[in-house]
């Protein structure tokens, strides 16, 4: 039998341990984390038998956004929700899935955390079997008094996030988080239960293989973009060694791939949608704030997402997330050919 040759540690002595750094911490957070971290668990199990389960396929309603909600998105959704309404924890929650807040039941006492997800992100590709993902944001409360959470507490620059995490559930099941302390990933043994430490502080690799955008949307793309991608792809006069392209579709897929292995992931805006599709306070913010803890940057083409002093739950904005000099390059691109453009989303985006 090959005895491991590193010591097992498991997601919740993990965030013991980061707890421990803090000696002023109570363990809410951690008792948090360690509810959602039981959350993907449940969330994986299910996705991991969707076509069994016959939980596969829509719902026929849709979300907010008008897309269509996968029964695997209503699931997740209702998991998070319910593991975290009567615990204490937490003062407010918002969800992908939910046009308004979600308030803590009045017969149980709210906490001090801020909990914002998107329960299945990229849930049209369940159907295709292609990794999908959960992502979670925590904010601490900022209005005062031990109150119910209100839309103050949610709309927090990401710069005030106290953790960050996305689960993936792909060939395997992971789950990637941060409190400030770096990025560790975790992997679903499903035999026994238990996400175990497989990749400790994670940092985003310099020269990466890999760009990572929806070419489907060439035809629209501003001249900024079109020219920041023929940049990546060595077409233009710098000759620089050029990147192949990979696209999954599933933003959490995506990101993960460039966490790991570097290069850029972006969702760019157009002229005719300026804040692109990705939304700020549940994808855009919480994986800015792991990325920065990479070592990487994420940007919105103006500046740093985690800078945006959102104005909106279901904000939109563009995304430019993974090595630094490549998202600062597209910072530079859009500067440089895009003004009108700039000047479109900047009076959207208010600030
Ligand atoms: P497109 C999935 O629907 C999602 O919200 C993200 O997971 C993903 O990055 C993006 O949309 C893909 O959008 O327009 O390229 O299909």
């Amino acid at each position: 039998m090959v005895v491991p040759q590193f010591k097992l540690m498991t997601i919740e002595r993990h965030i013991l341990e980061q707890q421990g750094r803090h000696p002023e911490a109570t363990g809410r957070l951690t008792n948090l984390l360690y509810d959602l971290a039981l959350a993907a668990k449940l969330i994986a199990r299910e996705t991991t038998r969707a076509g069994i389960a016959n939980i596969l396929g829509a719902t026929g309603d849709e979300n907010p956004h008008g897309e269509i909600q996968q029964k695997l998105d209503v699931y997740a959704d209702q998991v998070i929700f319910r593991m975290n309404d009567h615990t204490g924890r937490v003062c407010v929650m918002a969800s992908e899935e939910h046009d308004e807040l979600l308030a803590i039941p009045a017969h149980h006492s709210p906490g001090y955390y801020v909990l914002i997800y998107d329960p299945l992100d990229g849930s049209s590709n369940i159907d295709v079997n292609t990794s999908i993902g959960t992502i979670f944001a925590i904010h601490r409360k900022l209005t005062p008094g031990d109150g119910h959470g209100t839309l103050a507490d949610v709309l927090q620059p990401g710069s005030k996030l106290v953790a960050a995490a996305y689960v993936i559930y792909g060939s395997s099941t992971m789950l990637v988080y941060s409190t400030g302390n770096g990025v560790h990933g975790f992997t679903l043994d499903p035999s026994v239960g238990e996400f175990l430490l497989s990749h400790a502080n994670i940092r985003i690799p310099s020269g990466g293989d890999h760009y990572s955008v929806n070419h489907g949307y060439q035809h629209a793309w501003t001249e900024g973009i079109a020219r920041y991608v023929r940049w990546l792809q060595g077409l233009d006069e710098e000759k620089r060694p050029p990147l192949s392209q990979r696209y999954v579709g599933s933003l959490v897929a995506d990101f993960h791939r460039t966490l790991l292995r570097g290069g850029v992931f972006l969702y760019p805006g157009t002229e005719a949608k300026p804040g692109g599709k990705l939304r700020l306070t549940y994808e855009a913010q919480p994986l800015a704030f792991i990325a920065a803890q990479a070592g990487g940057y994420a940007s919105d083409g103006l500046g740093d997402i985690l800078d945006i002093q959102p104005s909106a739950l279901h904000q939109r904005v563009p995304f430019f997330v993974g090595e630094r000099e490549l998202v600062e390059k597209a910072e530079w691109f859009l500067r440089e050919y895009d003004h009108a453009y700039l000047e479109q989303y900047a009076r959207l985006r208010g600030s």
